[in-house]
């Protein structure tokens, strides 16, 4: 992988920080230069008593994290990388909702950039078969009670030579045209932070009709998929949709099953 940021604009600070009227209220943003993941910065705010909203974002992880303990990588200036801290007050046992919103909504965002792309269940943003961002939400328990850290990574300006793996994309190789980061950041917080906001309240967003809404997003959903369990084991099936606790339905020899996010290594097409 190499890198040439030097080329590359900075985040525009000054439009993140304050009162931007562009940004949905109720979100705090720091910029910082060099971290090693957004996601572990967070969680140690969160047990510092850090507010709902909070959100931290890198120009550059020198150690970011994916689920599972797999890594996420990027040229320092090429991403959009930031981990934003939610307090929610829904169950615990919804939880699971958590990463699925923010795949949607970052999915809803990158519309506003002009591309088309799906939710691959759980934590995926593809365009055609490509990954072009990852979500890792992990639960922090603090004295203030548990907290969601929210982190998402989406590629932005990585250039072909600068993908960690052959199938990564980015906004400027699908569009063919250098993309606003900043752009992409407010979109893409402004989005989830609507979808939370409705999942609390309770409103369309919440049960049956966020697993419709999500299923309708979901590439998944409609595939032959094998998915590879914690145990070693891999359950190959037809994914037939999302069930009203997020889970994916995969319907095997006349038999149907749901497997939790967290039950799950890999979800892979068939072969
Ligand atoms: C994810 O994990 O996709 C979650 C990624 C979350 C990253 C954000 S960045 C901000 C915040 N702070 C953090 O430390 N993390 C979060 P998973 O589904 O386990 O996918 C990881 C796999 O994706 C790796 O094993 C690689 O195969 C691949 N990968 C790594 N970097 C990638 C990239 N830039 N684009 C596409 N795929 C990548």
């Amino acid at each position: 992988m190499t890198s040439d940021s030097g080329a590359r604009p900075p985040l525009d600070k000054a439009r993140l920080a304050g009162a931007n009227p562009e940004l949905l209220p109720d979100l705090t943003i720091e910029v910082v230069d060099e971290l090693p993941s957004t996601n572990a910065a967070v969680a140690q705010r969160a047990l510092e008593g850090g507010p709902d909203g909070l959100v931290v974002v890198a120009e550059h992880q020198s150690a970011g994290r994916g689920r599972l303990d797999r890594t996420w990588e990027t040229p320092p200036g090429t991403a959009v990388t930031f981990s934003l801290l939610l307090r929610p007050t829904t169950p615990t046992r919804a939880w699971p909702w958590l990463p699925l919103l923010t795949g949607y909504a970052v999915d809803k965002a990158l519309t506003s950039v002009g591309l088309e792309a799906g939710v691959k269940w759980p934590n995926d943003v593809l365009i055609g078969d490509k990954k072009v961002a990852g979500i890792l939400v992990e639960r922090i328990e603090t004295p203030d009670g548990p907290a969601a850290v929210v982190g998402v990574g989406i590629n932005v300006g990585l250039r072909s030579d600068e993908l960690p793996v052959p199938h990564a994309t980015s906004l400027e190789i699908e569009l063919g045209r250098p993309v606003d980061r900043t752009d992409v950041l407010v979109a893409a917080l402004n989005a989830i932070r609507e979808a939370f906001d409705a999942w609390e309240a309770g409103g369309d967003l919440n049960g049956m009709r966020l697993a419709d809404s999500y299923a309708a997003a979901c590439v998944t959903v409609g595939r032959d998929v094998q998915v590879d369990l914690p145990d070693g084991s891999v359950l190959a099936g037809r994914a037939t949709g999302i069930d009203p606790a997020g889970q994916l339905i995969v319907e095997s020899y006349g038999v149907r099953r749901a497997v939790s996010a967290g039950d799950v290594v890999h979800v892979r097409a068939a072969e």
